[in-house]
Formats: C-alpha cells, structure tokens, sequence
C-alpha cells in the first residue's frame, strides 16, 4: 500500500484525490472509487487506495465539518479541518444570527473559527458582534480584493492546513479564492476535466491548493447556514464562554433558559457574559425546539 492520498472531491460513488506530498503548484488528480463496505469519503479526508483507484481505508478524522438541512439532519461537507474562514462584509449587510451559527458550529466540531471581513475599502459595521471578535477570541482579518488587493497576512496564516471558505452570497468568497490563489482556474479546469463535469455544474465542495501546504475548501453556491438537532450539551461547546460558569448552575442539564440557580444567567447579569451572546444562544435554544418538533 502506497502512502495515503488527499480526497479532492467526493461525488456519488467515485471522486478525486491526490497524493499530497508530491503536489507542487496544481494537484494531479487521481480517480477514485468509493466501495460501500468502506464507507463515501469526504473532500479533506485521507484514504488507502488499492491498485485498481477503489478505496480500502479512510484514516481517522480529526473532525466533519456540516450543516443543518431543512429537516435538521446533519449534513457532513468536509472532513480534517484546521479553521472556519467566515467571510463578513460591510455590504450585503452581515447577519449577526449566521455569525454567531458559524461560530458555534466551528466550536462544536473543534474547528477554529476566524472572520474575514472583506470589502474593507468600505466603512466596516460598528455593532456587536462584530466589533467584539477579539473579545470572543475570534481571529479578523480584513482584506480587500481587486486591483492589488489587500490580504492582512491571510495568505501567510493559510500556508497550512485544510480551511473552509463560509459566508453569505455576495461577501466576495469568490473573489477571495481569486486573489489567494493565482491559478485558480488551472485548478478548477482540471477537476473540471478529470470528473468529466462541466466547470458550472459542479455544486460539490472541492479542495484547492493554496501556495505554501495549506488547502482551501471552496463550497460553491448560497449558504443559508442552519444547524443541526443536537443535544443541548452539544449546543453549549458552541459558547465557550457559558462553559466556564455551567457547570456551577443548580441543575446539571440546564438550558440557561428559565431554571433557577443558574449561574449562566447571574454571569450575564453580573456582565461577565455578553448580553448579545446570551441572546444569542438564546435563539439557537429555540430554534432547537423547533427542529426537535418537526
Ligand atoms: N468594494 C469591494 N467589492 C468587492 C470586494 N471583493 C469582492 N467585491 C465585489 O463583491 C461582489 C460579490 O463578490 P463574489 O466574490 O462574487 O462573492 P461570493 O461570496 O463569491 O458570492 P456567491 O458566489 O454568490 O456566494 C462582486 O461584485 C465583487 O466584485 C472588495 O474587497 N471591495
Ligand atoms: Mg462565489
Ligand atoms: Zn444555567
């Protein structure tokens, strides 16, 4: 057996890879077959393949990165990821319910989150959260794309590891891609090529070399990003600063909603917790009502 290879994409019963350590600037693709006794690959994963292309092994995950679907099912997207690059910008208007999903999904999963903000040749939103990132220990950049372009160091910060673009259609996702890696559509022609699919047909995430080790995963299309019916416990590792007081709240599954003692409640009274995160975590609280009763 061969040294394991970098699932590019992962489609129906067959997708692509490359083996890693001989990428230089485009990956060779390399076709390969998902068996059902093994189990369908995620883009990020690492898999043994055998010499006939037919995946004999995925190796252990260090996490999947997914959403919500309608339903409130989790729908897995990657799979090894290092960091949640949300993408933010002045205009079209961020939405602090998505931030704060995204940042409790990365959490949850123990993906880093950290926040571009983009367009930054605009005037950027002056309201929580998003003028109180540091404060949640999330990572800004601000970048701006076109012309020159103005990266803020993303570009060495992503030198390494696998990261996922995220964010509402408009931000410049697209467009950050662009500007991180000049051979963009040498690499997209070539996937394109090798799953015999249109460039525009494919609606799949898809790992993209970035210069340096580092991989971008590129999930093309609108993300209304919604989370998944979870435990509560689960819930709260996506608020990690309610998990540094939950434990001294009178009842041991409290929801932080109406019980008595709790302490996460008395934080936000005292201001060790942001009120705006309380509310926060409030609304996924009830969105999980929701997705419970469906
Ligand atoms: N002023 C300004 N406009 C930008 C910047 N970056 C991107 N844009 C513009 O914003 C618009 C949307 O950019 P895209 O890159 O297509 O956005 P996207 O996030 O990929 O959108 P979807 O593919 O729909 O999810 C385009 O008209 C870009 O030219 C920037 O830094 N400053
Ligand atoms: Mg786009
Ligand atoms: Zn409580």
């Amino acid at each position: 057996m061969t040294r394991p290879l970098r699932v590019l994409i992962a489609l129906g019963n067959h997708g692509l890879a490359t083996d890693e350590v001989s990428v230089l600037q485009v990956p060779e693709p390399v076709e390969i077959r998902f068996r059902r006794n093994v189990g369908r690959p995620l883009p990020g994963d690492l898999v043994e393949v055998d010499a006939h292309g037919g995946v004999a092994k995925i190796l252990e995950r260090d996490n999947v990165f997914g959403r919500g679907t309608s339903r409130g099912r989790f729908q897995p997207v990657a799979a090894n990821l290092d960091t949640l690059l949300i993408v933010i910008a002045p205009e079209p208007a961020p939405s602090p319910d998505l931030l704060h999903r995204y940042i409790a999904a990365a959490h949850i999963h123990g993906i880093r989150p950290v926040v571009v903000i983009n367009k930054s040749d605009m005037p950027i939103p002056r309201a929580p959260p998003f003028t109180h990132l540091p404060e949640m220990n999330v990572r800004v950049f601000r970048t701006r794309c076109g012309g020159a372009g103005e990266l803020d160091g993303l570009d060495r910060f992503l030198r390494r590891g696998i990261h996922l673009l995220a964010g509402q259609s408009g931000v410049g996702k697209s467009s950050l891609a662009n500007t991180l890696l000049p051979n963009l559509s040498l690499q997209t022609d070539r996937l394109s090529r090798a799953t015999g699919k249109g460039r525009h047909t494919t609606t799949s995430a898809r790992l993209l070399r970035l210069p340096g080790n580092g991989w971008l995963v590129d999930t093309p299309g609108v993300w209304e990003y919604g989370l998944w019916q979870m435990p509560v416990t689960e819930l709260e590792r996506g608020f990690p600063e309610f998990a540094k007081v939950a434990g001294s709240c009178r009842f041991r599954n409290c929801t932080h909603d109406h019980e008595p003692g709790c302490r996460v409640r008395a934080a936000v009274a005292e201001g060790e917790i942001a009120e705006f995160r309380y509310q926060a975590w409030l609304s996924l609280l009830s969105e999980q009502q929701r997705l419970a009763n469906l």
